[in-house]
C-alpha cells in the first residue's frame, strides 16, 4: 500500500476511533462501522416485546435496548405486546406460543434461543426456564451481534457446565484490597447504606454478560465486622443491586466471629453455644438477603483462625457452618489452601495431607475451594494433586484473576491459556482422559455440587482492572467458567472486537501479543519450572536470594536449591517425594527425569547445570536463553502495538504503551537480576549473545520497590 492510501485509510479508521478511558469494558456498544451490516442488523432488530414484569427481564429488555440503539444506530422500542415482534424475552412458561419442547436439561440457568415464526413474522425468541436465564440469552444475543455474527436462523442452546461460578474480591473493609492492582475496592463500606454507587450495578452487568453468578465481597483473611448487624445492611444494599443479574452475594467468615463480635470464650464448632451463634447470625443475614449464597473460608493458613485451634478438623469446622447454611440453600466454599506451621515438610505437599483423609466427611453442602496449583498462583505450577483424589468431596477450582505474580497491574499477561493448560490436564484419577475441567464440572465422579472461583482484578480505577488488557483475565475467567471448552483464541477474539476493534489488523495483533504473553511472562521470571522467586512482600520484581524468613518456605532459596552442583527441587523419591501425590501415570512422568515436561523440570527435579536440554543446550545455558528469550518477546510485543497506532482509540493505545514500558523495564531486571544470581552457584560464563547487565548483583538485590499498589508494604 502506498504512504497516500495508507493515510486515508488511518483516516478512515480515525473516525470510528474516539477517546476512551475503557470504562465500558466489553459491554461497549459502539456503531457497526459496516453501514451494510448495520442496516441489515437494523431491519431485521425493530422492537423487543416482554411479556412479564420483572426486575430481570427489566434489565435485559433496557440492556438489548442501550446497546442495539447504539450499535444499529436506530432507535429499538419495548412493548408488553405487539403484532410484529423482532426479539421476544419471556421464561419458557410465558412464551406467547406453544412451547412444546422439554427444557428440562436446560436447569435454571441454561437458555434457548431460536428463530419462530409468530403471527406470520420472523422473530427471535430468547427463552430459558428463569428470568436470569433469558438474561444470558439476552447477553448471548447481543455478543453475536458485538462481534458480528449472522443473527438469522438462530438455534442456539447453552447450559452452564459449573453451577457456582463466583469471583472472590479480596477487599478490606477500609477500601484497601489485598493483592488489589487497580486502585481502591469497589464497595464504598463507609458510605453504604446511604449512597449507593452506580458502579454496583455496571459491575452486575459484566458479570452477568459472562455468566458469572456470585460474588464473595470480602477478603479471605477475613475481619468479622462484615458479619455485624450494621455492616449486614450495607451488604443488603450491594445484594439488591446485583440480584437483578444473578449475581449472588457471599460473604467471608471468620472463624473466631463468636469470640471477637459475639462475646463468646471460645469458637469450637462442637461447642453448642458456638453453633447457636452461628445459626442465629445466618438467620440474620438471610432476612436481610433472603438468596445470600453462603461463606467461604480460609482457616488455620497464614494466621487465620480455624477448628484446628479446638483440636477440631476441618471437616468439624465447616460442616458447623454448612449445616446452618443448609436450611436456606446456603453453602460453604471452604479454602484447601493451608499450610501449618508446625510441619516443615515440603509445603506443596500439605494441602492434600490435610484434606485427602477428610474424604466423604464433608457436609453435601461444603466445596473444597483449591488453588489450581499445589503452592500459590504462580506462574506456572502443575496442577494440585488433590483434583481427582477426593471422591467423595467436591472440589472447586480456585484461580486467580489478579495478576499477583504475573506482573501485576503492569503487565499483559492474558491468563486463558493458564486456566486452559490447568483444566485440560489429567489427573488419570479414572485412567486416561480424566481431566481436571471433568472433576471440576462433576462429571468424573457424578458430583452434584459444582464451582469455580477466580481471585477478582477489579478496582475502583476508571477502566475496573488498571491495564487495558487485564479486563481480558475477567472475562476470560468467565466464559470459561460457563464453558470450559471454549479455546483462548476464542475467547480472546470475541473480547478483543468487543472491547477494541474488529479491524483485522488489530484482531490479528492483539491475538498474537495475547496468546503469547502468559508464556512470555513465565520465560523472564521463573522458566523451567522455578516458582517462589519473587521479591519479599509485594511479589512483583525478581528476588531469587530472598531468605532467612521466619519459615523456610517463605524463601526464595527453599524453592530453587540452587548449588554447585545444580538447581530445582528435587520432589521425587530422593527428595520430598511430592510426586507420590499424583496418580500412578503421572507421577511416573513427573518422576522421572527423561519423560517429565520440561516446563516442571525444575519443579521436580534437582538437575546438574550441565544436563542436557532438548534443545541442546545445558540447563544454565537454557535458562540464560529462556530468561534473554522473554526479554525478546517483551520487546516484540512494544513493536507489535506500537503498530497500531491510529488503528484504536488514542487514549488506551497510549496508556496500554507507557505499561510497555514498565513491563520490559522489569523483564531486563527479571533476567539480569536472576542469571547474575544464579551464576553465584552454576560459575559459568554467560552465553556469548547475552546482553551484559547494566548494573552488578549487588545493586540489583538493593532495588526496592517501596508503596507498590496492593502491597500494603
Ligand atoms: C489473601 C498468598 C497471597 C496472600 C493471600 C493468600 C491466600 O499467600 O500472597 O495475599 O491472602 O495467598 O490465598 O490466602
Amino acid at each position: 500500500m502506498n504512504k497516500m492510501a495508507l493515510s486515508i485509510l488511518l483516516c478512515v479508521v480515525a473516525l470510528f476511533v474516539h477517546a476512551e478511558d475503557g470504562y465500558d469494558a466489553w459491554l461497549r456498544y459502539q456503531p457497526i462501522a459496516d453501514e451494510q451490516l448495520r442496516t441489515e442488523y437494523a431491519q431485521y432488530i425493530q422492537s423487543i416485546v416482554v411479556f412479564q414484569e420483572h426486575p430481570t427481564l427489566d434489565a435485559a429488555s433496557a440492556e438489548l435496548q442501550d446497546a442495539l440503539n447504539e450499535m444499529l444506530q436506530t432507535e429499538i422500542l419495548i412493548y408488553n405486546d405487539v403484532q410484529k415482534p423482532s426479539v421476544i424475552l419471556a421464561t419458557v412458561d410465558k412464551v406467547p406460543f406453544t412451547y412444546s419442547e422439554s427444557t428440562e436439561h436446560l436447569g435454571d440457568e441454561g437458555f434457548h434461543i431460536f428463530e419462530k415464526k409468530y403471527n406470520s413474522h420472523s422473530c427471535i425468541v430468547v427463552t430459558g426456564n428463569t428470568e436470569i436465564a433469558v438474561l444470558y440469552g439476552s447477553f448471548h444475543l447481543l455478543r453475536l451481534i458485538q462481534t458480528q455474527q449472522s443473527i438469522t436462523k438462530l438455534a442456539i442452546t447453552e447450559v452452564p457446565t459449573i453451577d457456582v461460578r463466583v469471583l472472590n474480591h479480596w477487599d478490606n473493609l477500609d477500601g484497601s484490597v489485598e493483592r488489589g492492582y487497580a486502585g481502591q475496592s469497589i464497595w464504598r463500606w463507609f458510605e453504604l447504606p446511604q449512597v449507593v454507587s452506580p458502579r454496583y450495578r455496571d459491575y452486575a452487568r459484566y458479570n452477568s454478560s459472562v455468566g458469572i453468578n456470585g460474588t464473595v465481597l470480602t477478603n479471605v483473611n477475613a475481619n468479622a465486622d462484615v458479619l455485624t448487624t450494621e455492616y449486614l445492611d450495607k451488604v443488603r444494599v450491594i445484594a439488591d443491586e446485583l440480584r437483578p443479574y444473578g449475581i449472588k452475594v457471599y460473604l467471608t467468615a471468620r472463624f473466631n466471629a463468636p469470640i471477637e463480635i459475639g462475646g463468646l470464650g471460645t469458637a469450637d464448632p462442637l461447642d453448642a453455644s458456638v453453633q447457636e451463634w452461628w445459626n442465629k447470625k445466618v438467620a440474620e443475614i438471610y432476612t436481610n438477603i433472603p438468596d445470600f449464597g453462603g461463606f467461604l473460608v480460609k482457616a488455620n493458613s497464614e494466621g487465620q483462625p480455624g477448628p484446628n485451634d479446638y483440636g477440631r478438623s476441618h471437616a468439624e469446622g465447616a460442616n458447623m457452618l454448612a449445616r446452618a447454611l443448609q436450611i436456606y440453600n446456603g453453602i460453604v466454599m471452604w479454602r484447601a489452601f493451608v499450610y501449618s506451621n508446625k510441619e516443615p515438610e515440603d509445603r506443596a505437599k500439605q494441602a492434600y495431607n490435610e484434606f485427602k483423609p477428610l474424604d466423604g466427611e464433608f457436609e453435601k453442602n461444603v466445596l473444597i475451594q483449591t488453588k489450581n496449583g499445589p503452592i500459590d498462583f504462580q506462574p506456572r505450577e502443575p496442577f494440585h494433586p488433590l483434583f481427582g483424589a477426593m471422591e467423595h468431596t467436591p472440589l472447586m477450582m480456585e484461580f486467580q484473576i489478579t495478576q499477583e505474580y504475573l506482573g501485576q497491574g503492569f503487565h499483559v499477561c492474558y491468563l486463558a491459556p493458564l486456566y486452559k493448560e490447568c483444566l485440560s490436564a489429567d489427573t488419570y484419577a479414572r485412567g486416561e482422559g480424566s481431566t481436571l475441567a471433568e472433576v471440576i464440572d462433576g462429571s468424573l465422579y457424578d458430583t452434584q455440587l459444582t464451582g469455580i472461583a477466580g481471585v477478582s482484578n477489579v478496582g475502583n480505577d476508571r477502566n475496573w482492572t488498571r491495564h487495558p488488557l487485564a479486563q481480558a483475565n475477567w472475562y476470560a475467567f468467565g466464559r470459561l467458567a460457563w464453558n470450559h471448552e471454549l479455546t483462548s483464541k476464542q475467547i480472546a477474539e470475541e473480547w478483543i472486537c468487543m472491547t477494541f476493534s474488529h479491524n483485522k489488523k488489530v484482531v490479528n495483533t492483539m491475538l498474537d501479543i495475547m496468546l503469547q504473553s502468559r508464556e512470555t511472562e513465565v520465560m523472564y521470571t521463573s522458566p523451567l519450572g522455578l516458582h517462589h522467586q519473587m521479591a519479599w512482600h509485594h511479589h512483583y520484581g525478581p528476588g531469587p536470594w530472598v531468605d532467612n524468613k521466619p519459615r523456610a518456605d517463605w524463601t526464595s532459596i527453599y524453592y530453587h536449591n540452587a548449588d554447585s552442583t545444580g538447581i530445582g527441587f528435587d520432589r521425587t523419591k530422593t527428595g520430598s517425594n511430592a510426586v507420590a501425590q499424583y496418580y500412578p501415570e503421572v507421577q511416573e512422568r513427573f518422576a522421572s527425569l527423561e519423560n517429565c515436561p520440561e516446563d516442571y523440570l525444575l519443579w521436580f527435579h534437582h538437575v546438574p547445570w550441565e544436563y542436557t536440554m532438548n534443545s541442546g543446550r545445558t540447563v544454565w545455558n537454557e535458562l540464560c536463553y529462556m530468561y534473554h528469550t522473554g526479554v525478546q518477546r517483551v520487546e516484540q510485543m512494544q513493536t507489535q502495538w506500537d503498530s497500531l497506532e491510529g488503528y484504536i482509540d488514542e487514549q488506551r493505545f497510549s496508556h496500554v504503551q507507557s505499561l510497555l514500558k514498565i513491563q520490559h523495564n522489569t523483564a531486563c531486571l527479571w533476567r539480569d537480576a536472576s542469571v547474575l544470581y544464579f551464576q553465584t552457584f552454576s560459575h559459568k560464563p554467560l552465553p556469548k549473545w547475552f546482553p551484559n547487565p547494566t548494573q552488578t548483583l549487588k545493586e540489583y538485590k538493593q532495588i526496592e520497590y517501596k508503596y507498590l499498589p496492593g502491597s500494603q508494604f
